[in-house]
């Protein structure tokens, strides 16, 4: 299974046959699941770039998605057991309040969780209040936001000024990502950190924390 044929069956919207495919390329051929990733990733991009071109429709985009669901099933345990050397620092992950997008939020939960952090998925269209009750509840030192829409972005003031009134702001760092972002943006709307790609969002929560 090499990595363009993983690529392919995202582009193609393959829906039942990612999953024995991303199994054959871990098991059989011994792929790291981070190669495995980016190949998907990529396979991703396309599909955004044929919806942009008008190639594709909602319809495709929904199909997408759902692939990239069935393949993280079993690329996500690989993942996880790739690296657990790191202490485990608590982070909250979830996509903003109307916003249904979440693959980039787990392709992030599931670079951090490889990394060795404890994760807390809320999931999609989350609001202010689910996260602070889930920082109360553990005790968490960062929440890592995702928005893809640009009428969604204002979400992450929300929960900025949420984290205040709660006596949080100063325990928890606030990480956001997602493609109507910059770094001046986030700062806008008070985040702490903004990163382009799950990769380097990574990298920049374990230099927040010193690792
Ligand atoms: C797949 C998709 C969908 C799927 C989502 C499926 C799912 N389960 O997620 C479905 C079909 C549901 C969908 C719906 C809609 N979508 Co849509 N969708 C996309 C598409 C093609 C790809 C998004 C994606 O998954 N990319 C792949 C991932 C890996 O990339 P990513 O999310 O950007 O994440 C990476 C980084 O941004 C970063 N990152 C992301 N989050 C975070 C968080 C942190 C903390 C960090 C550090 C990093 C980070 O790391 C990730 C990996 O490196 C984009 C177009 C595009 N090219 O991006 C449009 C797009 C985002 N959608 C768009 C729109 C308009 C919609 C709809 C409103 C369409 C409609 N008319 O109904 C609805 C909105 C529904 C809703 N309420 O959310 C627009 C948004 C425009 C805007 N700026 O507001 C886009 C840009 C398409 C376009 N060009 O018009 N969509």
């Amino acid at each position: 299974m090499d990595f363009e044929k993983l690529t392919e069956l995202i582009i193609e919207l393959e829906v039942d046959d990612i999953e024995a495919a991303v199994k054959e390329a871990l098991e059989a051929d011994g792929k790291d699941p981070f190669d495995i990733m980016n190949a998907l990733t990529k396979g991703m991009d396309e599909v955004g770039r044929r919806y942009e071109e008008k190639e594709y429709y909602l319809t495709e985009l929904v199909l997408a998605g759902e692939t990239m669901k069935e393949a993280f099933k079993v690329l996500q345990p690989a993942l996880a057991a790739s690296d657990q050397s790191q202490d485990k620092i608590k982070i909250i992950i979830g996509t903003v309040k109307g916003d249904n997008h979440d693959i980039g939020k787990n392709i992030l939960g599931s670079l951090l969780l490889s990394n060795g952090f404890e994760i807390y998925d809320l999931g999609m269209d989350v609001d202010e209040n689910a996260i602070i009750d889930k920082v109360k509840e553990t005790g968490a030192n960062i929440v890592a936001l995702s928005s893809l829409l640009t009428m969604t972005v204002e979400q992450i003031k929300v929960v900025h000024e949420a984290l205040i009134a709660a006596g949080l702001r100063d325990s928890v760092k606030l990480i956001v990502g997602g493609a109507p972002l910059n770094m001046e943006l986030a700062k806008k709307l008070g985040a702490d950190l903004f990163a382009d790609d799950a990769v380097s969002g990574v990298k920049i929560i374990k230099k927040a924390f010193g690792k």
